[in-house]
């Protein structure tokens, strides 16, 4: 007869082992070229042209070897029709099942741009998927917040209510994908969200962002390096 089975044994024994082995190899999802590019120079990683991908997709992959992680930086590149970057919800979840699949990652890092409100002093907790990093964003002093997802940069009244009532502090198009996909194949994940324009001020969103990107896109580049330098050669119980 099979002994009891002890599913909170199991869950710590399960949490025990993720927490003590090293951190390896990195996915990064990132939506934007212009946000991946920098990133792809500074670990010097090469593009995967004979890609693992499905035939005829956009998706970009860059790879290589940084210190002691493997790096892949995968991007939805631009869409087939309209020549835009593939951003928003759809692409991302799709993106990050076939890149988990493909590349059996310890850890996903969902890189990019978010929008922010004025007041950024909320520290948000619980939620679902992110992996608790207290370590990280003390020593690399990142703000922690709740992130929401939508598929629009703008904001509906709709959203704007439901964003407060949930007390996030940062609004993007993909983080929910990422975390979704990544709950369902239990890969841990973070989220990396460099703020390039003020929602709630004063000037219109979509300018304000394009005003914003590079520069916002320069401070993410140097962040997601002092992220990766901590990473390296660390288990997930030391970050
Ligand atoms: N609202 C929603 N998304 C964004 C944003 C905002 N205020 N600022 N920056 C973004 C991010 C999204 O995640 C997309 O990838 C891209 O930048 C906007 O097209």
């Amino acid at each position: 007869m099979a002994p009891p089975h002890d599913e909170k044994a199991e869950i710590q024994v399960n949490e025990d082992s993720i927490s003590q082995r090293s951190i390896s190899n990195v996915l990064f999802i990132i939506a934007m070229q212009t946000e991946a590019s920098p990133l792809v120079n500074k670990f010097q990683l090469t593009e995967d042209l004979d890609s693992v991908f499905p035939k005829g997709v956009p998706w970009v992959r860059y790879h290589g070897k940084y210190k002691d992680l493997s790096i892949n930086i995968v991007c939805p590149g631009k869409d087939n029709t309209l020549g835009v970057d593939g951003v928003g919800t759809v692409s991302a979840s799709l993106l990050t099942y076939a890149s988990v699949q493909a590349f059996q990652p310890d850890i996903i890092i969902n890189a990019g741009t978010a929008g922010g409100f004025k007041v950024f002093d909320l520290y948000g907790v619980g939620s679902r998927q992110a992996f608790y990093t207290p370590n990280l964003a003390k020593e690399l002093s990142l703000k922690v917040g709740k992130l929401s997802t939508g598929d629009s940069l703008d904001m509906s009244t709709v959203d704007e209510t439901a964003i407060h009532a949930n007390d996030a502090t940062v609004k993007d198009m993909e983080g929910a994908a990422v975390a979704y996909v990544a709950d369902l194949l239990k890969v841990p994940v973070i989220f990396l969200k460099a703020v390039t324009d003020i929602i709630d001020g004063d000037k219109p969103t979509a300018e304000e962002f394009l005003q914003n990107l590079a520069a916002v896109t320069l401070a993410l580049d140097q962040t997601v390096t002092q992220v990766v330098d901590f990473i390296n050669g660390k288990s997930f119980s030391e970050i």
